[in-house]
């Protein structure tokens, strides 16, 4: 069940556990599309179908997840494009400073560029060398392998470039802003430490 070392105040859980807010999302083929928009350099939004997703070249990671309840679950191998891919394919504009990463039903979270951008951090379609599950993902999840759980959102949909930081889902609930594990940046009134 995972031996690396664990971030401060973590505990090791056996398996992979469900954990999200709200509904599972029924995938639907004819309609889903990954949208690219916000301050994209062009100006224009993009929209991917998810086999034009899954014809981009792919990498695979090897991670834990920290979910900030304090949970950490372990011997993940997903694989997926990296989220680097879509800055290239959809270049942002000058001024882009984080993005929004928007998933079914409202679910959000704002990440730095760097943290978006990081060669780790991957839109995983494969868990394990299986399809993910409905209830981790599928079709498409981010894995922000750096950072706690709730900035990588299940079900992807949309990556919103944005000129200046605005709080996601849980970001607006009481939880940090970065999110980073290994310094314990849980709870948004750390944020005024
Ligand atoms: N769409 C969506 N994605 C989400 C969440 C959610 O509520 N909705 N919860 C996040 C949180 S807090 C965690 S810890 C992980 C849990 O993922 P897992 O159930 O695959 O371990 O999903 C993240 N992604
Ligand atoms: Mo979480």
């Amino acid at each position: 069940m995972g031996t690396e070392p664990l971030p401060p105040g973590q505990r090791r859980v056996k398996g992979w556990p469900v954990s999200h807010y709200g509904p599972v999302p029924r995938f639907r083929q004819d309609t889903w599309r990954l949208q690219v928009f916000g301050a994209t350099a062009s100006g224009t939004t993009y929209a991917w179908t998810l086999d034009e997703i899954a014809a981009l070249p792919t990498t695979t990671i090897t991670t834990d997840l920290h979910c900030a309840s304090g949970t950490t679950t372990g011997d993940h191998e997903f694989l997926g494009v990296p989220a680097a891919t879509v800055w290239e394919l959809a270049p942002p504009g000058p001024r882009v400073t984080h993005v929004m990463a928007w998933a079914e039903y409202g679910y959000s979270a704002n990440l730095r560029l760097a943290d978006f951008a990081s060669p780790r951090t991957l839109m995983a379609t494969h868990h394990n060398g299986e399809q993910l599950t409905a209830e981790h993902g599928f079709p498409l999840r981010l894995v922000v392998p750096h950072l706690y759980g709730y900035k990588g959102p299940k079900w992807l949909r949309g990556i919103e470039y944005m000129t200046q930081d605005r709080h996601g889902f849980w970001e607006e609930r009481g939880y940090h802003n970065i999110a980073d594990p290994w310094a314990g940046l849980r709870y948004s009134y750390q944020e005024d430490e």
